[in-house]
């Protein structure tokens, strides 16, 4: 495990450079997704394939910007499903984005998911890691990751980040969104999954959302590299999530770029929202 975490480190370090200084070109590429992608997508996709190769405790790797799984050493024990350069569209902009890293023991199946990962490009580069029952934040500070303290959720939160098109949210969403609204949460959502959901984590707590709307009926955030990992660790940091109706970390992918409607917060706001799913 301290080998990926090094592996992660190298990328990370190597991405926020690519970040700093590489143009924002679109390629003529989609990817699995069908999203256009960036060159910096491509680029960063490489930088970790290029790091994770160096590590021989990686079996097989899943990206979001490759359409099959690759095989690297095929009696290791880690399967690692990432996204390398999550909420890219908002690079153009300058807004925070971040990387993703599902670890799983054995295979890819969510029973296997032994750790989680997610890197933060901001106006600093953070990196939060939960294995073991804990949740480590590390600031980079000179060219190091630094242990900076761990992570532990409240029961309730202040924020609110709800994600999906208004429009096309079922009506009992709303509902449960704007009832928050009106117990005094705070609107904070920059359509960011990976600044989004740290600064819920870092500020206690609160609750990100991204249900199954009318356009995207399975939801739009990726099972193996976005879902997974952000449940593990918000349930690791004393939180909760859920898909609406089922708990997340029971639910396996049938296609390693399958979607799901996701939440994750601190307990209260999970509660919620499963209560008003459990009746619609
Ligand atoms: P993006 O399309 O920019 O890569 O992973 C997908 C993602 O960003 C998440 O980071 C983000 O939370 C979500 O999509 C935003 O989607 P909406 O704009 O539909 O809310």
């Amino acid at each position: 495990m301290k080998e990926i975490l090094s592996a992660i480190e190298r990328a990370a370090i190597r991405i926020k450079h690519e970040i700093d200084t590489k143009d924002i070109e679109y390629s003529q590429q989609m990817n699995s997704t069908g999203d256009t992608q960036l060159q910096l997508d491509i680029k960063c996709d490489l930088v970790v394939e290029e790091e994770f190769t160096k590590a021989e405790t990686i079996n097989t790797i899943v990206s979001e910007e490759q359409e099959h799984s690759l095989v690297m050493n095929k009696d290791a024990k880690y399967f690692v499903a990432f996204d390398p350069l999550d909420g890219s569209s908002l690079i153009d902009v300058n807004l925070s984005v971040g990387s993703i890293f599902g670890i799983y023991d054995g295979s890819f199946s969510v029973k296997n998911l032994v750790a989680a990962c997610y890197v933060v490009y901001g106006p600093r580069t953070e990196l939060v890691f939960a294995h073991d029952g804990e949740v480590k934040f590390y600031l980079l500070q000179d060219g190091v990751f630094v242990f900076v303290k761990n992570i532990v959720l409240k029961e309730k939160g202040k924020l609110n980040a709800p994600g999906g098109t208004q429009q096309n949210w079922p009506p009992y969403h709303k509902a449960m969104v704007d009832g928050l609204f009106q117990e005094g949460y705070r609107l904070r959502y920059s359509g960011g999954m990976v600044p989004d959901l740290h600064q819920i984590l870092l500020k206690g707590g609160g609750l990100f959302s991204y249900p199954s709307t009318s356009d995207k009926p399975e939801g739009k955030l990726r099972m193996l590299y976005e879902a997974l990992p952000f449940a593990f660790i918000f349930k690791t940091a004393g939180g909760d999530q859920t898909d609406g109706k089922n708990d997340l970390l029971t639910m396996e992918a049938k296609h390693i770029h399958d979607t799901t409607p996701c939440f994750f917060g601190s307990k209260y706001e999970i509660a919620r929202v499963k209560d008003v799913y459990a009746g619609n």
